[in-house]
């Protein structure tokens, strides 16, 4: 960690980075860093692959399309929660072109890239990395600080459900708490705030799980014309994996979904296996309870067969 806040000390111009798609642990994680540069007197901008997920729209639009910014040679490019380079896709021009570079994540599949980086696998979020880097910094931890990085923790912790919490966690979060943020609106705007649209499209998904393997794999899939019908986007989508996941006996939950160009795949454990072998298998990566990957030139069912098929291999040994 020394390492990466020398480079942050000593730079002055400074770009932002997540992995594509961005989550909201990418967002929050994205935005505490920006604030923290910017309250040191630099320049700081967060490039974003994409317009982030609807229900992420509370944090604010503290970030910049590919297409809006200047490649230019900036001193640091800062990548968080990014388990690989391909995961910035055709952002890597500002990576490759900036004087240094850093890494700083917890995906369990990421070795490590760039001058100098900090993976820390059994850290549930990025931002809770990020929480520690700031105390060692001697940075103070603002209210919007603190809210970013709470958005951050809850979404990659599943709301403090999920297997990865670590007493570690708890205790940041109250340090988070203590900074006077509004817990319950962050959970409300990530959790409970769905358009109808979404929540019908829920509704058609959940009468329309696929169970194998006696029920131990549980399998969502939404085509671009189910997305038409209920007139959502692809981004809408991202978490029906967690409705698959939440069926009695399920052992590995999958989801595939249809975008213009490609199919994605989601997968989560309920803590018998590790899924992130199985998206390593489709190119993929993430951690042993949830991870994902992309498929191209294929059609939703042979994507979904062939998963299923590499599923029940696992789940029958
Ligand atoms: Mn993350």
């Amino acid at each position: 960690m020394n390492e990466i806040i020398e480079l942050i000390n000593s730079a002055e111009d400074i770009i932002i980075l997540a992995h594509d798609s961005e989550d909201a642990d990418a967002v929050g994680s994205s935005y505490a860093m920006k604030s923290v540069l910017l309250g040191m007197g630099k320049k700081a901008e967060c490039i974003f692959s994409d317009i982030p997920e609807r229900h992420l729209d509370f944090m604010g639009k503290s970030y910049i399309l590919p297409d809006e910014a200047s490649l230019h040679q900036a001193d640091l490019c800062i990548c968080l929660d990014c388990g690989d380079l391909s995961r910035i896709g055709k952002r890597k021009p500002f990576f490759e072109s900036a004087r240094h570079t850093v890494c700083i994540d917890h995906h369990e599949t990421n070795v490590g890239f760039g001058d100098a980086w900090y993976v820390d696998a059994q850290s549930p979020a990025t931002g809770e990395i990020l929480y520690e880097l700031f105390i060692k910094m001697g940075v103070e931890i603002t209210k919007e600080i603190a809210e970013n990085l709470y958005a951050a923790i809850s979404s990659d912790t599943g709301s403090f459900k999920y297997s990865n919490v670590r007493p570690r966690t708890m205790l940041i979060t109250a340090e988070l708490l203590k900074c006077g943020i509004d817990h319950a609106r962050i959970a409300r705007f990530l959790y409970d705030s769905e358009p109808i649209g979404v929540m019908k499209f829920k509704g058609y998904i959940m009468n329309t799980i696929e169970q194998y393997c006696g029920g131990k794999l549980n399998v969502v899939c939404a085509s671009q014309d189910i997305l038409d019908k209920y007139g959502i986007e692809e981004k809408d989508t991202g978490d029906i994996v967690n409705i698959a996941r939440a069926v009695t006996g399920c052992e590995i939950a999958v989801s595939v979904r249809e975008t213009p160009e490609k199919i994605k795949i989601s997968l989560r454990s309920n803590g018998k296996h590790s899924v992130s072998d199985i998206a390593a298998k489709f190119g993929g990566g993430g951690h042993a309870m949830a991870a994902g990957a992309a498929q191209k030139g294929k059609t939703l069912k042979e994507v979904k067969d062939e998963v299923i098929r590499v599923c029940e291999e696992i789940i029958n040994g």
